[in-house]
């Protein structure tokens, strides 16, 4: 399994998401029990080029006992262009949100930090344990809240969508997304499986989060550019937002 000393694109992006994938990683290892999740090895490492700029891409994937995905992904454009996305998807059996968080800069300014644990059951309610770690946190504010997209109603009211306005924003918000994955391992570690008859539920919640995360077209701009609307969409419905079997 390849630990946080191995090369990574991360020692050549923004500060923020070179700290953020290593306290991801550093969460994840402390807090879990896991295993590698086998990726088409063809999509560990992706490059391709866009605008003259070459676009890599380095893929991480895991699993746990609850969960059946755990992804984090760096990208670069060139120097104009760094890209964390992060995506923690459930067993289907386990009534817990889905981790997600994208960091997305350029030139070296963080434009998009968005993280949030976005509830999936029928309710589209955070389960009490989630709700009452969530709201025991202090308060923060920054100072260029960013407005969600219309397929944003996906995201809980814990969700955190900025344009970090100073070094003191950006630690806060790499601190913040620290406390969203503390919370979540220790609670989804800690939670039992659901009844069998609520499974079909929880696959609908996540399958209606895959498929409004697809409809995010500054990404798949992106994806389209570099490697053909093909591969992008491809790569949008198999890795970065497939949904559970
Ligand atoms: N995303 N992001 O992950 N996206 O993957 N992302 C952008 O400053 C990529 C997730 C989210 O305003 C932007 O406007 C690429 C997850 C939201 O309409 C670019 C990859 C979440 C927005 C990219 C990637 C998520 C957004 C524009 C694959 C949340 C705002 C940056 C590696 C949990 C959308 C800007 C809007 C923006 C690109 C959210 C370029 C290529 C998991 C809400």
């Amino acid at each position: 399994m390849s630990s946080t000393s191995t090369p990574s694109i991360r020692e050549q992006q923004h500060p923020l998401i070179h700290q953020l994938a290593d306290t991801i990683e550093a969460v994840w290892h402390q807090h879990l029990d896991l295993s590698s999740y086998p990726l088409p090895t063809e999509l560990g490492y992706v490059e391709g080029r866009l605008e003259g700029e070459k676009l890599i891409i380095e893929n991480r994937c895991y699993q746990t006992p609850q969960f059946r995905k755990m992804h984090l992904e760096l990208a670069k454009v060139g120097n104009m262009l760094d890209i964390l996305h992060c995506v923690m998807f459930p067993r289907p059996n386990y009534d817990i949100p889905m981790f997600g968080c994208d960091l997305v800069g350029g030139r070296g300014q963080i434009s998009a930090a968005i993280a949030d644990l976005s509830p999936v059951n029928l309710e589209r309610k955070l389960p009490d344990g989630y709700h009452h770690a969530l709201s025991n946190l202090t308060k923060v504010n920054f100072s260029q809240p960013r407005e969600l997209p219309e397929w944003g109603n996906i995201f809980s009211d814990f969700c955190i969508f900025i344009r970090p306005g100073s070094i003191e924003e950006e630690s806060m918000f790499l601190q913040r997304v620290k406390e969203f994955l503390e919370i979540h391992c220790t609670q989804a570690t800690t939670s039992s499986p659901v009844a069998p008859e609520k499974v079909e539920q929880i696959i609908a919640g996540q399958h209606n989060y895959c498929t409004k995360q697809q409809q995010n077209d500054k990404t798949r701009r992106v994806l389209e550019k570099a490697f053909g609307t093909d591969w992008a969409e491809n790569y949008m419905t198999t890795v970065l937002f497939d949904l559970p079997q």
